[in-house]
C-alpha cells in the first residue's frame, strides 16, 4: 500500500499496520522475559524520549561509534560513490539519516544518484527526513518504506546500481543467529551490480568499549532505564527503578556488550497488557540489549556464509570501526 504526500517526489509505503506489528512485538516480548537470561527486547529503548536519549549519547565523549563511523564516511565516501557508481541508496533502520548525508553528497556529486529509500519502522522520522532530502536533492527521488529491516527487504524496489547501507553497527545488536538470517535476505535482495555497506564497531581495549556504555555523565543508565519506563506505560508493568541496578559489561567469550539490570532484591514484576507476573531473584539479570564487536576474519566469514564477498574494507584513523563494502 503506498500513499504519496505533499511532493510527488516522495512516495511512502507503509509495509506493516500499527495493530499488527503491536501484536508481534508484544508477543515476543512475552517471550523474552521468560526466556534465560531475562530479557526485556532492545525495541523498548526507541520511543521517543529514547530516541532524544540516543542521539544525545551519539555526542557524548566516551561513546566512539559514531563519530569513527563519520570520521570514514567523511574520507571513503568519495570512494564508495566511485566504486559503486550508486544511483540508488537504500539505507536499513535509516532513522535521521545524518551520516547518510555524507554518501548522498558524494554520490549526487558523482552524478549516479536518482533516489534515495530509507527504511525504518517510525513512520514520523521517515517522513521528516524523507521530505528533508528531497528538498536538500531536487533531482532525486524519495522512496520511504516504513517497515523492519529484518522481515521487509522484498519491499526494496528493483533497479540498477543499488547501494544497500546499514550503518551505526546496528547490525551489533541481532543475535547471531539472527545476524545470519539477516544476510542472507540481503545476500538474495542483491542484484549484479549492487553493493552492501556495512558499518560495524570492532573489538578493541575492552576498558574503551565498556566506557562506551559507562558514560560518566549517565546518560547511557537514562537511555536504559527508559526502556522500563516505556514498558509501565504501554504494558502496564510496575517496574520500579530503583529495584534495580544499571549494569553493562564486557562480555569476553561472546564479544559482546551486554547491557541490563540486575534486581536488588528478589521481586515481582506484573504486566498487566501481557497477562504475566516475572518473579525475580536476587541478583536477577535482566538483560536490555546486547552490542557485539567484530573482528575482520569474523564478519568477513559471517558474510561469506550468507553469498558476501567483501571487496572494501576501512577503519578510522584509531582502528576503532569499520565499514565495508560487499557483493553478491
Ligand atoms: C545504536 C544499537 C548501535 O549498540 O552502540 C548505545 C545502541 N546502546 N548505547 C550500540 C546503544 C547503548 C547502539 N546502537
Amino acid at each position: 500500500m503506498t500513499d504519496s504526500t505533499t511532493q510527488p517526489r516522495i512516495t511512502i509505503g507503509v509495509l506493516v499496520e500499527d495493530a499488527d506489528r503491536r501484536a508481534e512485538f508484544y508477543e515476543a516480548t512475552f517471550w523474552s522475559l521468560r526466556a534465560t537470561p531475562r530479557e526485556l527486547l532492545a525495541s523498548w529503548l526507541y520511543d521517543e524520549r529514547g530516541s532524544i536519549l540516543f542521539d544525545e549519547i551519539t555526542r557524548l565523549p566516551e561513546y566512539y561509534p559514531t563519530n569513527a563511523e563519520r570520521e570514514i564516511l567523511a574520507a571513503r565516501a568519495g570512494e564508495i560513490a566511485e566504486l559503486t557508481k550508486g544511483r540508488t541508496l537504500v539505507e536499513l533502520g535509516a532513522g535521521t539519516s545524518e551520516k547518510t548525508l555524507l554518501l548522498l553528497d558524494a554520490l549526487a556529486a558523482a552524478g549516479t544518484l536518482e533516489r534515495f529509500v530509507p527504511l525504518d519502522v517510525s513512520d514520523d522520522i521517515l517522513r521528516l527526513s524523507a521530505e528533508a532530502i528531497a528538498e536538500r536533492y531536487p533531482t532525486i527521488s524519495v522512496h520511504g518504506i516504513v517497515g523492519d529491516f529484518e522481515r521487509d527487504l522484498a519491499a526494496i524496489p528493483p533497479g540498477e546500481s543499488r547501494v544497500i547501507a546499514f550503518l551505526g553497527s546496528t547490525i551489533g545488536n541481532l543475535y547471531p543467529e539472527r545476524r545470519a538470517t539477516l544476510l542472507q535476505a540481503i545476500a538474495s535482495a542483491l542484484a549484479p551490480g549492487d553493493f552492501f555497506l556495512l558499518g560495524i564497531d570492532l573489538v578493541k581495549d575492552p576498558a574503551v568499549i565498556a566506557r562506551a556504555y559507562n558514560d560518566s555523565a549517565g546518560v547511557t543508565e537514562q537511555f536504559v532505564r527508559n526502556a522500563l519506563t516505556a514498558a509501565n506505560r504501554d504494558l502496564g508493568a510496575d517496574f520500579v527503578q530503583e529495584r534495580f541496578v544499571f549494569d553493562a559489561f564486557w562480555d569476553p567469550e561472546r564479544e559482546w556488550m551486554d547491557i541490563g539490570f540486575n534486581a536488588v532484591e528478589a521481586h515481582t514484576v506484573h504486566f498487566a497488557e501481557l497477562e504475566v507476573d516475572i518473579e525475580l531473584r536476587e541478583g536477577e539479570r535482566l538483560r536490555v540489549e546486547v552490542s557485539s564487536k567484530f573482528r575482520r576474519e569474523g564478519i568477513e566469514a559471517e558474510l561469506a556464509a550468507a553469498g558476501l564477498r567483501v571487496t572494501s574494507w576501512w577503519t578510522d584513523e584509531a582502528a576503532r570501526f569499520a565499514l565495508l563494502l560487499a557483493t553478491g
